[in-house]
């Protein structure tokens, strides 16, 4: 594909032009050239929006709050892009069309714009292409993002390090999962808000969530995470919420915290892609041709050892300029 076809796709999509941002999405979706091709044009107008991860275990109203924050984002005149990451396996669709049913009402303003995500499976994983997708949103000229994911695995954990907020959902009468969650999830929350408020024990998990933030150290400056409720059903403390977002992104801003955020989000993508490009390019046929060969019959005799042996094929793969050249980035 022509590189002036690509400068074309992103010019569309910084206008904001819908169709394009879903072709876009869908190239990022699939990796490859193309999609990096298309993420550094889209780069230097990147880093604008303000980008809210929405996390907690299954079915405790994370997309019906998602869809009331859309709202509340849109009563206000801002634009917003959602990405719903599917951490299913690609068995299942389920989740994806009942998302779509849910939000079908916001399908239908301009200034929104929903996608589904099953990337789980995909090459280069979850957490490639999500950044990539935050970015293209970003770019295409939404005001604010909001990433929606079961906190299950590493994988989601590690979705939350490209949010500037991070607000965790929990329910009541799901204890156990509050102790499940409680090692990587509740570490990241800078919102935690009890939903389904209208159920019995939403006071004790509110009091459980309270608890858990008082326990933590806290300097004089730093945000303590406020412990919210919300019946997202009824659309009831929706707008709490979205006020809670919006002071801590004015403490982001104050304190000097979002700089420090957006340097950290920089490290991991970087190392994420070097992993990527390192891993690709062991394994291309190239680097593994001829000599490396001998080198395996080497390590087999014990005239090299595994670890010498690696140290030469790194060697290699950098001299030879193969990083990077193919493979998801
Ligand atoms: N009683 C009650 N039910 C709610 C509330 N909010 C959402 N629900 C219901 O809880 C169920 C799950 O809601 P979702 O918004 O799909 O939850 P989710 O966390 O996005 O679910 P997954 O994406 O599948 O993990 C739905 O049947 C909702 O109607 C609430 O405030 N009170
Ligand atoms: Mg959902």
């Amino acid at each position: 594909m022509a590189l002036s076809h690509i400068e074309h796709l992103a010019r569309q999509i910084q206008a904001g032009d819908r169709r394009s941002v879903a072709r876009g999405l869908t190239w990022i979706e699939s990796g490859g050239q193309h999609a990096e091709a298309l993420s550094e044009q889209l780069y230097p107008s990147t880093g604008r929006a303000h980008v809210v991860g929405i996390t907690g275990s299954a079915g405790v109203g994370k997309s019906t709050l998602t869809r009331g924050l859309v709202r509340q984002a849109r009563a206000r005149g801002r634009t917003v892009g959602v990405l719903a990451i599917d951490p299913s396996s690609p068995f299942s669709g389920g989740s994806i069309l009942g998302d779509r049913i849910r939000m079908n009402d916001l399908w239908q303003d301009d200034g929104v714009f929903i996608r589904s995500m099953a990337t789980r499976g995909a090459l280069g994983g979850l957490s490639h292409a999500t950044p990539d997708a935050i970015d293209l949103l970003d770019a295409s000229g939404k005001d604010l993002i909001l990433v929606e994911t079961v906190g299950v695995g590493q994988d989601e954990v590690d979705v939350m390090r490209f949010a500037q907020t991070v607000i965790l959902v929990s329910a009541p009468g799901l204890g156990d999962d509050i102790q499940a969650l409680k090692a990587g999830l509740v570490e990241i929350a800078d919102v935690h808000v009890v939903n389904k408020a209208d159920r019995d024990g939403a006071a004790r998990t509110a009091g459980d969530l309270a608890a858990m933030v008082a326990m933590t150290p806290h300097g004089a400056n730093d945000w303590i995470p406020p412990v919210k409720s919300a019946v997202a059903l009824r659309d009831e403390g929706i707008d709490a919420l979205y006020e809670e977002m919006q002071k801590h992104l004015d403490h982001l801003n104050t304190s000097g915290e979002l700089r420090r955020r957006r340097r950290r989000t920089a490290e991991a993508r970087v190392l994420g892609a070097a992993q990527a490009f390192l891993s690709a390019a062991l394994r291309s046929p190239i680097s593994q041709r001829d000599q490396v060969e001998e080198w395996f019959d080497r390590v087999v005799d014990r005239a090299l050892t595994p670890r010498a042996c690696a140290r030469a094929l790194l060697r290699r793969v950098g001299r030879d300029g193969q990083v990077g050249q193919e493979g998801r980035t």
